[in-house]
């Protein structure tokens, strides 16, 4: 199954090219992925192509007008019937790791990325199914933020990562940060890699690991851990982990 991605974006160089890079690139070259832009500018019906104009009510900045948007998105629907249109703004549900997940277990999405102070409330109110957020912050357009959705989409998606299983082991995964990582050299300018990880104990691998987790997470993110239900061994790392901390 090919998972589809239409964008509705008045800078489709910046969706293609961001795209060319590292898993996500190759996904797409393996055909794991099928990426198409659709461009506003393309369905504007005057000689100068417009896609913006004034706000009604007055004030600073432009509109995305209805008509070429919506002409735009008409074409990506033609593609995905099915599929609901996601437009990207503040105003949206903020994306979680556990809401990438459920994107991953669709066939497609199709993104629409405004530009300008806003984009007519009427394509909102008639071709937007769903309104998503990156996070509390403004950018200049949705196009960085579909990004961001495409990429933590797609590294879910079946055969996009090399191993099976690293997808399954990342931060979040279980509301969790993530542990610390080493490779060689062992020793640099006295920074020495745990000594447990070079023991080839897996059990004790794997319960240090989870006890870095838990740990950097109630030191830093102490929000995490109230959303979640440890279980019985997270709550005695963790009291391991407090412990350790007192006696150092
Ligand atoms: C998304 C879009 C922030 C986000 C955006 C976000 C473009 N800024 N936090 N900017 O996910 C007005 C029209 C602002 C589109 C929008």
């Amino acid at each position: 199954m090919i998972y589809q991605i239409d964008v509705v974006t008045l800078f489709p160089d910046i969706i293609s090219s961001a795209l060319t890079h590292g898993v996500i690139g190759r996904a797409k070259g393996n055909g794991l992925i099928e990426l198409r832009n659709w461009n506003p500018r393309n369905y504007a019906q005057d000689k100068h192509k417009t896609v913006d104009d004034r706000p009604y009510g007055g004030g600073p900045g432009m509109v995305l007008k209805h008509q070429p948007l919506s002409a735009a998105i008409k074409k990506a629907k033609e593609k995905q019937p099915k599929t609901k249109v996601i437009l990207l703004s503040p105003q949206g549900t903020q994306l979680k790791q556990s809401s990438v997940a459920e994107f991953s277990k669709r066939k497609g999405m199709i993104i629409v990325c405004g530009r300008y102070e806003g984009v007519d409330e009427r394509i909102i109110m008639s071709e937007i199914d769903e309104e998503w957020s990156i996070g509390d912050y403004v950018l200049s357009g949705g196009e960085f933020a579909a990004l961001v959705l495409i990429d933590s989409v797609c590294r879910l998606l079946p055969g996009v990562l090399g191993d099976n299983n690293s997808a399954n082991e990342d931060s979040f995964v279980d509301g969790l940060l993530d542990y610390p990582h080493y490779t060689r050299p062992d020793d640099i300018n006295g920074l020495i890699v745990p000594e447990i990880l070079q023991s080839g104990n897996h059990e004790e691998i794997r319960r240090w690991r989870l006890k870095q987790a838990i740990g950097k997470t109630w030191r830093i993110r102490p929000d995490l851990i109230e959303s979640i239900e440890l279980n019985e061994e997270q709550k005695l790392l963790l009291q391991e982990y407090i412990d350790e901390i007192k006696k150092n």
